[in-house]
């Protein structure tokens, strides 16, 4: 009989920007939850795999400490835990394994808009609010830069204004709140996006090959993400030119057409998207009957 340790735990934010995006992945990779009624817990109905509906500042440390086998973060907050450990002596004990394509932000230096920032040593001496403490200190030690870090826990763009700070790091995507704020960003510290984590903890067999499951059907997701499978009809004289023009492809499969030696057909799955001024081109290229279709799948 399966027991609750034979399952996997995957720790995702319950509610907030990654919530939807990391639901939607995992549906993606073919899993179906039921959702427990307090909303904390989703049961894996068609495979021993359980989702831990967690604020997202807990997720390192439930993968860390292996109460989660495996969990959905920004690199942002994964970085900020780490590097508080290390400050701490403490291990950390985790490994990150994938990179996923959401969630994309950078934690930023940002200063009022009439301040003359002319790089990291303008920050000598400074004052700079912060919920990102220990991304910043390290920052600051990489650039040799002695400033004062003031915490806030949130609302970091108001600290200039109340006068508790010159500058301050904190996430940023469109650079709205920055500018309705009066602030400009001036400095990169790190650039994020969401990131599969992966316990160290040593696993049983039958776990760890659920695990490589799980990692192999994510992997084939995120190639699918933007890939697209193109299918032309092509002169056989033109053929190097046309597969020179296919965007990201691999070898492409050729297969002869009935009736003709001079054409054949190009199959192909390119790794981008294909726009239209790739078709217009292959087109010029002597390419016929062109037809670009999404891919849902893919097992390398
Ligand atoms: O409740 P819980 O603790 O789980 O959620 P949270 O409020 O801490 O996090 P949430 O849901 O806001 O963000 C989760 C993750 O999304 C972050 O850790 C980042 O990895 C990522 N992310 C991507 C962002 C942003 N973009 C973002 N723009 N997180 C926060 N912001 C905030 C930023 O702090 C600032 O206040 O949005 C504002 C700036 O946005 P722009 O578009 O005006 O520049
Ligand atoms: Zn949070």
């Amino acid at each position: 009989m399966e027991t609750d340790s034979q399952r996997i735990k995957i720790a995702v934010q319950k509610s907030g920007r990654l919530t939807d995006h990391s639901l939607n992945l995992l549906a993606r990779c073919g899993l179906k939850f039921t959702k427990s009624k307090d909303q904390l817990f989703c049961y894996g109905e068609n495979m021993p795999v359980d989702l831990l509906l967690v604020r997202d500042d807990d997720i390192p440390e439930l993968v860390s400490d292996d109460v989660c086998d495996l969990g959905i973060v920004g690199l942002n907050v994964v970085e900020e835990k780490r590097l508080g450990r290390v400050h701490n002596g403490d291990d950390f004990r985790f490994k990150q394994v994938f990179e996923l394509e959401f969630g994309h932000c950078r934690l930023a230096v940002a200063a009022p808009e009439d301040s003359d920032f002319s790089g990291p040593e303008s920050l000598q001496n400074s004052r700079i609010a912060t919920s990102y403490v220990n991304i910043l200190r390290n920052y600051l030690q990489e650039n040799h830069i002695d400033a004062e870090i003031v915490y806030f826990s949130g609302a970091v763009e108001i600290a200039p204004k109340l006068g508790k700070a010159d500058y301050i790091c904190d996430l940023v995507s469109t650079g709205g709140t920055l500018k309705a704020n009066g602030l400009e960003e001036v400095a990169t510290v790190l650039d994020s996006e969401a990131i599969v984590i992966q316990t160290q903890a040593p696993l049983s067999d039958d776990k760890q090959a659920l695990v490589d499951k799980l990692l192999q059907r994510l992997d084939g997701v995120l190639q699918v993400h933007g890939s697209k499978y193109i299918m032309l009809h092509a002169p056989r004289s033109a053929l190097s030119e046309i597969r020179a023009l296919l965007p990201g492809s691999e070898t492409p499969t050729v297969l002869p057409l009935e009736g003709t030696d001079e054409k054949v057909a190009v199959h192909a799955v390119c790794r981008e998207n294909v726009f239209w001024e790739t078709l217009e081109d292959l087109k010029a290229a002597g390419a016929s009957s062109l037809l670009v279709l999404p891919v849902e799948k893919m097992l390398a």
